[in-house]
């Protein structure tokens, strides 16, 4: 392929930049939008395995966790949310702390590491209610990772309290808090965020939070909605604030492409993109990205075929186990239950010829399952 590079690649441009990629040289926006415009998916996919192998190897990674929704009723309409129901709905659900320690209990042998507690901005719960909650999971399964809230869920909760967002952050740490997940980034572009999640917290403060997270010590993700009426350049300026942020604080742990899934909301319209252009995503991000560590697939939302190719583009991380216990994609129109047994994620990971690592949530490794 470097041959091909040198000697055949017609396109000076891209050849310019495939070989900057090459030498570990990072790349402006403009050349990430050329990338997007113009290089073949084969050249994309060399170059960003490349980075992947110089990042972490022939590794990739996988947890033990399971997700806890407490609620879908949300004060906010996202005209991408598939999972929001009003008050008093069918499908909609607001469960009793009991009811939610009880789906704790029901985890507690099944070796979990990590719990990802996130839903709906409930109009009548405090960050008071959120820190029993990340408490009274502790006192059932002690040395697990509470891994919760979005940065909208954490906005909401922290200026109903009247606290400061370093303040509220601290109690939310002191509390339990130990890693923030990725949600609520959607697409940073002012206008573009105005028409699909109007009410949302802004990409200014989604950004403050992250920010004050990694000030106080606390890993966070981060995602970006794609495939729904974003251009490439808004992708690129999502990218571009992201890789800002990272220069500044080395906070986040991974980033992940969250493709919009058009069942049951009010972009349905819209459709879906196709694979070529999940995959050509992945490519540029983890290219884009070089000073993030990884780049997650999520089986949950990519499917089992897709994620086994994102991870021959760039993406090192597929999430976990999940054990059945998030909606938020079955009720965007993803089929199967989300649920992958240890086994079935480590024959994904080696049917690629790569070598599957079971970690926790800090991506210290627990386990190299290379035989
Ligand atoms: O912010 C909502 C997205 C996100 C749709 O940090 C949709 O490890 C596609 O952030 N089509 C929440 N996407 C989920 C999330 C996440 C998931 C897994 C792991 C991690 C992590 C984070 O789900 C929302 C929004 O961007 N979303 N509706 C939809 N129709
Ligand atoms: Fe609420 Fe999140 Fe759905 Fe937006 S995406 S309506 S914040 S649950």
């Amino acid at each position: 392929m470097e041959n091909f590079i040198q000697n055949s690649l017609e396109d000076t441009d891209v050849k310019k930049i495939a070989l900057k990629v090459i030498d570990n040289k990072r790349i402006n926006e403009d050349e990430a939008l050329i990338l997007f415009e113009r290089a073949g998916l084969s050249l994309l996919g060399f170059l960003a395995f490349e980075i992947k192998k110089r990042k972490t190897g022939q590794k990739v990674y996988f947890n033990r966790n399971f997700h806890i929704e407490p609620t879908n009723v949300c004060v906010n309409n996202c005209k991408f949310c598939s999972y929001k129901k009003p008050k008093g709905d069918a499908q909609a659900w607001e469960l009793s702390m009991s009811e939610i320690l009880k789906r704790v209990e029901y985890y507690k042998n099944s070796n979990a590491t990590e719990v990802h507690i996130v839903g709906g901005v409930h109009p009548d719960r405090d960050i008071d209610y959120y820190c029993s909650l990340m408490q009274n999971v502790k006192k059932i399964i002690p040395g697990i990772v509470v891994k919760a809230f979005t940065a909208v869920e954490i906005e909401y909760m922290i200026s109903k309290a009247g606290l400061s967002l370093y303040d509220g952050l601290k109690k939310l740490k002191d509390n339990g808090l130990e890693c923030i997940p990725g949600g609520g980034a959607e697409i940073f572009d002012e206008n573009l965020r105005k028409e699909i999640c109007p009410e949302k917290t802004s990409s200014e403060n989604w950004l403050k939070i992250h920010q004050t997270a990694h000030e106080l010590g606390i890993p966070t993700n981060a995602t970006m909605l794609y495939g729904h009426k974003e251009t490439y350049a808004q992708r690129i300026d999502h990218l571009k604030r992201l890789r800002n942020l990272q220069d500044k604080t080395s906070g986040f742990s991974a980033f992940i492409p969250l493709k919009f899934r058009k069942e049951n909301n009010s972009m349905s319209s819209l459709g879906e993109v196709s694979i070529t252009e999940d995959l050509k995503n992945y490519a540029i991000s983890r290219i884009y990205l070089d000073n993030f560590p990884h780049i997650k697939a999520y089986w949950v939302m990519s499917g089992q075929e897709v994620t086994s190719l994102a991870l021959q583009y760039g993406a090192d991380d597929i999430d976990g186990t999940v054990n059945d216990s998030t909606k938020i994609y079955t009720m965007a129109g993803v089929e199967g239950k989300p649920v992958m047994t240890v086994e079935q994620l480590v024959n994904l990971i080696k049917s690629t010829g790569l070598i599957p690592v079971e970690r926790d949530t800090f991506y210290n490794e627990l386990k190299v399952w290379n035989n």
